[in-house]
């Protein structure tokens, strides 16, 4: 049956897409904000290619999810299933810069060797306490709580660090009924709770000064252009979609704060 999603707040439609009832979570999360399509074109709302061997070809689907509103520049997700394991949802809300907040990151990969989980509400400007401190002081003891329960991720890519807050949870769980509940009883809640943070910052955010405006935008673009460069799923999405649409989808609509 042939998928039309016609603009960015259409429901995703990928069946058994593991990441479901996080998406499900974050639309409820706007549902009491006016919100409005983030204009996406249709090539990069809806791809589905093949992959695997000519006998016996797997189908891989991306659908892209996404809305602005007051204070929110752009949130979107890019949502893909590959096959029967390769489950990722990519979430990142960016505030606009003439509010002090920080974006909204969700990485959630499940690969053949296991599932990463990385979440955080990360800085624009690290070593700005203005820009740090009233959103630490409510997201470490959630953190502590939360990720004394699951395995560490291990190490980050040093040059990545500076994007992180103090309370980046970041894991990497196996694949399996022990993972399953992992995900269900500890992530699931803590995704919650992380978004109800992000969310009680957003309603008390204030406007700021034209001056401190353009400190945030260069933080934030900053960001952009690292996790453009960097992206760990380039390797991925150019063995599905080809380097053309890949490169295009990175650089125009994922992180597309240049
Ligand atoms: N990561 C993305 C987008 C993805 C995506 C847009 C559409 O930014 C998926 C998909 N992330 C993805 C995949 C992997 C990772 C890894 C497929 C696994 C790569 C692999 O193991 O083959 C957080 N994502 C990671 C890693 C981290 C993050 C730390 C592991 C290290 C790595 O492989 O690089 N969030 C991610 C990240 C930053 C961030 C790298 C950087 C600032 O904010």
């Amino acid at each position: 049956m042939q998928i039309i999603r016609n603009n960015s707040q259409d429901p995703i439609s990928i069946s058994n897409w593991r990441w479901a009832c996080f998406l499900d979570e974050t639309i409820k999360a706007f549902s009491t904000f006016q919100t409005r399509p983030y204009q996406i074109d249709n090539d990069f709302l809806f791809r589905e290619s093949f992959f695997g061997s000519s006998s016996n070809p797997k189908k891989v689907i991306l659908e892209t999810w996404g809305l602005k509103m007051e204070k929110i520049r752009q949130a979107r997700c890019a949502c893909l299933q590959a096959g029967e394991i390769t489950s990722v949802m990519n979430l990142v809300i960016s505030p606009l810069n003439n509010y002090d907040l920080p974006f909204f990151g969700a990485d959630f990969v499940t690969l053949p060797n296991g599932h990463l989980i990385a979440l955080d509400l990360q800085p624009a400007l690290k070593d700005d306490i203005t820009h740090t401190q009233h959103v630490w002081n409510k997201l470490k003891p959630i953190h502590a709580h939360w990720q004394s329960k699951i395995p560490s991720g291990g190490d980050i890519p040093s040059d990545a660090r500076q994007y992180f807050s103090p309370a980046f949870l970041w894991s990497r769980i196996p694949l399996g009924e022990e993972g399953d509940n992992l995900i269900t009883k500890t992530i699931k809640p803590a995704f919650d709770e992380y978004l109800n943070c992000f969310f009680d910052l957003l309603r008390d955010a204030k406007i700021t000064s034209k001056e401190r405006s353009f400190q945030l935008l260069n933080g934030q673009k900053k960001y952009m252009r690292y996790r453009a460069e960097k992206d760990p799923a380039r390797g991925m999405l150019r063995s599905f979609f080809g380097e053309v649409w890949t490169e295009s989808y990175i650089n125009n609509i994922l992180f597309d704060l240049k």
